[in-house]
């Protein structure tokens, strides 16, 4: 840390409002952040930042800005509380819990902010062990569950897959990199070179997003159909000889059984299931089998729009099939800087257990999965009566209230709770239900390290594409009269004072046994540091911590790699043919390709806002722009069609719930498609009248039409009927 008095100067550091943990110059005037940029010369983001990164100083100054911890009142108001008096309260009401109804009645919910913080995520993992609760909840299968689902039922390939700079090829269902940066860093330049050199880029979206405009293919599907899609893709790569059929001898399994379950999917079927003409469905599956290496990808949309892990699995069963994963020999652009990577070789892992296993829920048959405990039953715990009963939860980085499906049922989830701790900078709306708020630093007040992008390459076609790592150690010194602590801290010193040690596992991706050999012990007594557990939890880091915080604008690291043979006697096999997402094809083989619409004919799809993320600093924003409310984004023709207007107040209506919105002019969405952001609105009763929006959280029940696994509801492609709102709301 610099000396507060100093005159102005400029810091490196990186942006932590996202994952994608861009490296700016922060100027710091008298201990305060003033302005930020982008760092120039860093090679790998080339100055890239967004609005909402460049508005940081502002969040560290916000008038929305807790800098103290709160305590809930009678009265449903809030107090501050020192926040060491504050932990004592709820260490003595977690003591109490776990003694009268047994650890299960304690939960955990890491959200987005739990994850952009990893020393967070890595205590809060080793708290929840020390209490011996299994009630962790995460916002990953409420996101994209169908990722980890099917690579357990696919199995995973050693060699890793090709980044952007080596992509012949690159398939993208639902997600839109361009706003969300899930995907290369600096999508726009990564693609745009790529594209440069000759990269294919295919983009299936009923939006034109600013990416699908870059496509050389864009379907443009009704919402929801995408497995058929891909399956029409597989279809025509298969019966024209396109797939790469010596890896596919050599490497899987299941081939007959994914070619009998295609078959039913001929371009024309496709076409009319999801409106997408033949001629780019087939263009689209020669594009992407003439690469060698190519990478396919599925976000948010189709994850969300049903049947999500169908989506992800035949994006991977697309990369197999035509060979698309690195080979021996082929470069490992990323080996790892601060994480420890297993070796990359040409052999696969066959599939594991994707569910049924670990902690069973009480509700809807769901239970432990590859991507976690469904969050989306996590409601139904705490309402339930019984054994087992969910009583508190701590809700780490995240807001329940607007972002976990069926807003209803969290609201009288989370009253019903005897304790409800949030650790957030704000009051959120899940925070003004909360008994405490802890008050953490933010940003700049703490270091941070690029390890979490780093991470995210363990996604296909996210992450690094260099051996690139930065440190940025702490900017500037928590506000005058402030009482904040860093967020690890808050749960360290619960777990303190209720006399537990927590054994915190190493930030890597290596698997749990060896991890187990490198847990680092926060005893009750520990008084480390952010930067000193930094440094304990990267102890394996392949480029020693010190090397890299030497080089503090970031770097690219010599490392160099290339996928190495298989063992001789390796036997394990990449599943394409997995028996319940076969079966799954087949049902969707037997539906009509058009429902009867009414009363609900529109489909309503999630989307992301640029310069909004999620639910942060919605009051920030409100205050600063002088409003703030919820776009509902229609094709101009459908306003016209229903006699609305831009600007116009409207109700949107599913089978579950009606909310409001402001309808608003999209001409790249297809017709009879509805686009809205989520964690608009706030606590229930209150969005209307301050004129926010609704949430759409709202609109989807947990009960019907949900996933059988992973318990994810269906939270895109909702169907919905549009109207105006009365007047007088
Ligand atoms: N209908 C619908 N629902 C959705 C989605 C959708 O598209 N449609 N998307 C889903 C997805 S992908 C996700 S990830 C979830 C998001 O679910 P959540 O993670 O639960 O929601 P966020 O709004 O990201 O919550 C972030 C919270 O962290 C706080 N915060 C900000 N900065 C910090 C910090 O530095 N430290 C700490 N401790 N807290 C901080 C913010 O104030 C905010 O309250 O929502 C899901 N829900
Ligand atoms: N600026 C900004 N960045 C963010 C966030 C944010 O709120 N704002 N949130 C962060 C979070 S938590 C996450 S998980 C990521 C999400 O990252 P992405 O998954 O890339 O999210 P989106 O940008 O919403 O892109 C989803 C796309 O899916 C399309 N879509 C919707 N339904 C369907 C469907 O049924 N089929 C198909 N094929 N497409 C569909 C939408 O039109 C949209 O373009 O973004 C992260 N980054
Ligand atoms: S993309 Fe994310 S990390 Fe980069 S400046 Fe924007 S908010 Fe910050
Ligand atoms: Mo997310």
């Amino acid at each position: 840390m610099r000396d507060a008095t100093s005159q102005a100067e400029t810091i490196p550091s990186l942006c932590r409002l996202c994952h994608a943990q861009c490296p700016v110059d922060v100027e710091v005037e008298n201990g305060r952040t003033s302005r930020l940029r982008g760092a120039r010369d860093n090679s790998v983001y080339e100055g890239f930042t967004c609005s909402k990164g460049r508005a940081l100083p502002d969040l560290h100054a916000s008038a929305d800005r807790l800098l103290d911890s709160q305590v809930r009142r009678a009265d449903g108001t809030h107090e501050p509380i020192p926040v060491a008096r504050a932990l004592d309260e709820i260490a003595q009401k977690i003591d109490r819990l776990l003694t009268t109804h047994g650890p299960r009645s304690v939960a955990l919910y890491i959200g987005t902010h739990g994850y952009n913080n990893l020393l967070t995520t890595q205590v809060a993992g080793a708290f929840m062990e020390a209490i011996g609760s299994p009630m962790t909840f995460t916002s990953v299968t409420i996101d994209q569950p169908g990722k980890a689902i099917s690579s357990a039922l696919h199995g995973t390939w050693l060699g890793g897959p090709p980044t952007i700079e080596q992509a012949d090829v690159w398939l993208a269902t639902g997600t839109n990199p361009m706003h969300s940066m899930l995907g290369p860093v600096n999508p726009g330049r990564a693609f745009q070179r790529a594209k440069a050199r000759g990269m294919k880029l295919v983009v299936i979206d009923p939006r034109r997003t600013e990416f699908a405009r870059r496509a050389d293919v864009h379907l443009q599907p009704r919402p929801g159909r995408d497995p058929a899609i891909l399956a029409g893709m597989l279809r025509v790569i298969l019966s024209e000889g396109l797939h790469d059929e010596a890896f596919l001898d050599r490497y899987a399994q299941g081939l007959d059984e994914l070619r009998a379950a295609v078959e039913p999917f001929t371009p024309e079927r496709v076409a009319a299931w999801a409106d997408v003409p033949a001629e780019p469905l087939v263009a689209a599956a020669r594009a992407y089998a003439s690469g060698r290496r190519g990478v396919a990808v599925a976000g948010t949309g189709p994850n969300m729009a049903g049947r999500g892990n169908l989506t992800e699995y035949l994006s991977k069963v697309l990369m197999t099939v035509c060979g698309h994963w690195l080979q021996e020999g082929d470069v490992v652009t990323n080996p790892g800087v601060l994480i420890r990577w297993p070796e990359r070789i040409a052999q696969a892992v066959g599939p594991a257990d994707a569910w049924g296993f670990g902690e069973r829920l009480r509700v809807r048959n769901l239970g432990d999965t590859a991507a976690g405990l469904p969050t989306a039953a996590a409601a139904d715990e705490m309402l339930l009566e019984g054994d087992g009963r969910v009583r508190a939860l701590i809700n780490l980085g995240g807001n329940p209230l607007l972002a976990w499906p069926d807003q209803a049922k969290t609201h009288a989830a989370l009253e019903s709770l005897e304790l409800l701790v949030s650790i957030d900078p704000t009051l959120s709306s899940t925070g003004r239900l909360s008994h405490y708020v802890v008050a953490p630093t933010m940003f700049f007040e703490a270091p941070g390290s690029s390890a979490l992008s780093e991470l995210l390459a363990a996604y296909v076609g996210w992450g690094y594409a260099q051996p690139y790592g930065q440190w940025a150690p702490t900017v500037v010194p928590t506000p005058q009269g402030s009482d904040l602590i860093d967020d690890w801290k808050a749960l360290h010193g619960i777990a303190a004072r209720l006399g537990k040690t927590l054994r915190v596992r190493p930030i890597s991706v290596l698997d749990p046994a060896e991890q187990e050999r490198h847990l680092v012990e926060l005893t009750p007594g520990a008084t480390l540091s952010s930067e000193d557990l930094w440094a304990e939890l990267l102890r394996e880091a392949p480029v020693p911590l010190d090397e890299v915080k030497s080089k503090p604008n970031g770097h690219v690291f010599a490392r160099e790699a290339t996928v190495q043979p298989s063992s001789p006697d390796a036997t394990d096999r990449l599943e394409v043919g997995s028996v319940p997402m076969m079966e799954e094809l087949a049902q969707i083989a037997t539906e009509p390709s058009t429902r009867s619409t009414e009363p609900f004919p529109y489909r309503l799809i999630s989307r992301r806002l640029p310069d909004l993320h999620n639910s942060s600093w919605h009051a920030h924003e409100r205050r600063r722009r002088g409003g703030l409310s919820s776009p509902t984004f229609m094709n101009p023709d459908d306003l016209r069609a229903l006699g609305l207007f831009p600007g116009q107040r409207i109700q949107i209506t599913s089978a579950h719930a009606t909310i409001v919105g402001v309808a608003t002019e999209d001409q790249t969405l297809r017709r009879g498609v509805v686009a809205m952001p989520h964690c608009f609105g706030g606590v229930p009763g209150e969005d209307e009248e301050t004129r926010v929006g609704g949430n759409t959280s709202r609109l989807s029940s947990t009960e019907v039409d949900y996933d059988p696994y992973t318990g994810i509801p269906r939270m895109s492609a909702i169907p919905v009927g549009i109207r105006a709102a009365p007047t007088s709301e």
